[in-house]
């Protein structure tokens, strides 16, 4: 992590929009603690000014319900087949407002797409590389250790199938396993993998977040953080929740260079299911933290109206964009 902002919020906020140099330039404020303190702590919101170009470009509030089930077909057997496409390809994108990172994508944006199947179904993920690096396709799972996107690097214009069984039930995760490692993931070549339970989950609302960061200055640490990209976004727009319905949060982490992330909900608990594998085990807490790799099911019901923070219990990461907020209406 770096880029620690102390000083006006306001200052924090255009300083963190500006970014590169400046970001990284401690605006420092100097308090005489022998003296009152006299700095002022009313600031309304510590953030980015502004907000990302959705129209033309990733739309986190889109990206926050949106699964890829692939195109369905089914073998002679009655075995349900999805074939999913799944491009590398180097792009541009918005990880605060104004400020561009020069990302390595599935799909064209990061996270890459969220892919989802029922257990047993047969996936087929064809994957081209685009990009102008060597990458895989690395998914969490059972499968056969030829299809582990691990020996099998894919160069620049090649393609490669990764066919196996989606299984066992439960949240995993994907990313490229081309080395170095932490650079192919820190560029942005991940996302999530959901693996349904054949009779399903209980009715819910469902949403992923995948908590990532990324480092303008290309140091190997951190400047911004989110989840799904966008520094402060669910923040400046809260995501709509109703009350007394389910919401269901499949989270994930694969922030690079940190050893750990972490989720935490305001003014309400929720049912913790670490990797999702199981649904007769679960913690009632409000906080977890997750190693890279590492995610979990999070259910909870908001029992009033009200606006529901929820952000990484790093201070320092929420501060740098890992935040957001549930608006509860009846
Ligand atoms: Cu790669």
């Amino acid at each position: 992590m770096k880029g620690s902002v102390v000083g006006a919020a306001g200052t924090a906020g255009m300083a963190l929009a500006l970014g590169n140099s400046q970001a990284k330039t401690n605006t420092t404020q100097t308090l005489d603690f022998g003296k009152e303190d006299l700095f002022d702590h009313s600031h309304e919101f510590a953030g980015t000014v502004g907000d990302i170009d959705i129209a033309s470009d990733f739309d986190p509030m889109v990206f926050l319900e949106q699964f890829d089930f692939g195109t369905k077909s089914q073998l002679d057997n009655g075995q349900t087949v999805r074939d999913y496409n799944i491009v590398a390809v180097d792009r541009d994108i918005e990880i605060a407002p104004g400020v561009k990172f020069p990302a390595w994508t599935y799909n064209g944006q990061v996270p890459g797409p969220t892919i989802r199947a029922t257990e047993g179904d047969l996936l087929r993920i064809n994957f081209s590389n685009a990009g102008t690096h060597p990458h895989t396709i690395h998914f969490h799972g059972v499968h056969s250790p030829k299809m582990d996107g691990v020996f099998e690097v894919i160069k620049p214009g090649g393609q490669f199938m990764y066919e196996f069984e989606a299984k066992p039930w439960g949240l995993h995760l994907y990313h490229c396993h081309a080395v170095p490692l932490k650079r192919h993931l820190h560029k942005g070549l991940y996302g999530t993998f959901i693996v349904d339970p054949p009779a399903g989950r209980p009715a819910a609302r469902e949403m992923v977040m995948v908590m990532n960061g990324f480092s303008t200055q290309f140091d190997g640490a951190n400047t911004f953080y989110a989840v799904n990209t966008a520094a402060f976004h669910y923040a400046k727009q809260p995501i709509p929740v109703k009350v007394g319905q389910l919401q269901r949060v499949y989270l994930t982490n694969l922030t690079e260079f940190d050893l750990i992330n972490s989720f935490h909900l305001h003014a309400d608990m929720f049912r913790l299911y670490r990797t999702g594998t199981r649904m007769d085990h679960y913690e009632i807490t409000d906080t977890v933290m997750l190693c890279q790799g590492e995610r979990a099911i999070l259910e909870f019901t908001l029992p009033e109206p009200g606006s529901y923070m929820f952000h990484a219990h790093q201070s320092e990461f929420a501060e740098l964009g890992w935040m957001g907020i549930f608006e509860a209406h009846e």
